[in-house]
């Protein structure tokens, strides 16, 4: 369903066994060459979820290839099949192979939510590309705010992310604010393959080379 202009929700859009393949994939690259940590920000605080990123490391207002802040490795390659995967979700959330095709995500966020984890609201504008970023939900549901480009305050709409789930957030919803603000209780997806808590991965394309 389209959900604002850009923004496109496909439930239970990766069949489980591709569900139980990331969930695989996610804890080998979480055991390194950049282990999963949680990011610490600027002003002191340290980040509730836990991240591993491939392609380019993230830090708060850029991107590096080495993980100055973890332990100064060269982050992993991002597969190919993630590549076709986002080419994938973009063909089918704006129904343009076109588009599709030419999606070309550099990098991939892999965010872990454990029960008390939250992402609070804000934008994603380190990447300097206007690309469209794929999110893809496995694990416990959460409660996921999709606010609007302009600022902080409503207008927003909460949405229940499930296991499975496709979101797509191009054109003038690329920098619109969003959050999580709280993983589901009860609803655990222990058939993925992940014992408790939500895993999230978004492709991107950060528009740098070196
Ligand atoms: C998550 N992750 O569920 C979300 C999914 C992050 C993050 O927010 O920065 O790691 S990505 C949601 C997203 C990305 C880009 C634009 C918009 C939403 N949006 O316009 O709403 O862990
Ligand atoms: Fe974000």
């Amino acid at each position: 369903a389209t959900v604002a202009p850009g923004a496109v929700h496909l439930p239970d859009w990766l069949a489980l066994e591709q569900q139980r393949e990331l969930v695989a994939a996610c804890r080998e690259w979480a055991r390194g060459p950049v282990p999963m940590h949680r990011t610490r920000l600027p002003n002191g605080g340290v980040m509730s979820v836990q991240t591993v990123c491939l392609g380019w490391h993230w830090q708060p207002y850029r991107y590096t290839r080495t993980a100055a802040d973890v332990n100064g490795r060269r982050v992993a390659p991002l597969p190919d099949r993630l590549v076709e995967l986002g080419r994938a979700a973009v063909a089918e959330a704006y129904g343009d192979g076109a588009a599709g095709a030419a999606y070309a995500p550099d990098t991939v966020l892999v965010n872990y939510y454990d029960a008390e984890a939250r992402m609070g609201l804000h934008q994603d504008k380190d990447e300097r590309s206007d690309a469209p970023v794929v999110s893809l939900s496995i694990g416990a549901s959460c409660l996921f705010r999709f606010g609007n480009p302009e600022h902080r305050g409503k207008p927003w709409t909460d949405l229940r992310l499930a296991s499975g789930d496709l979101f797509v957030f191009g054109g003038p919803s690329r920098y619109a604010y969003h959050g999580v603000t709280r993983v589901l209780a009860d609803t655990d997806r222990p058939d993925t393959g992940l014992a408790g808590g939500r895993l999230n991965l978004t492709l991107r394309c950060t528009g740098l080379s070196d």
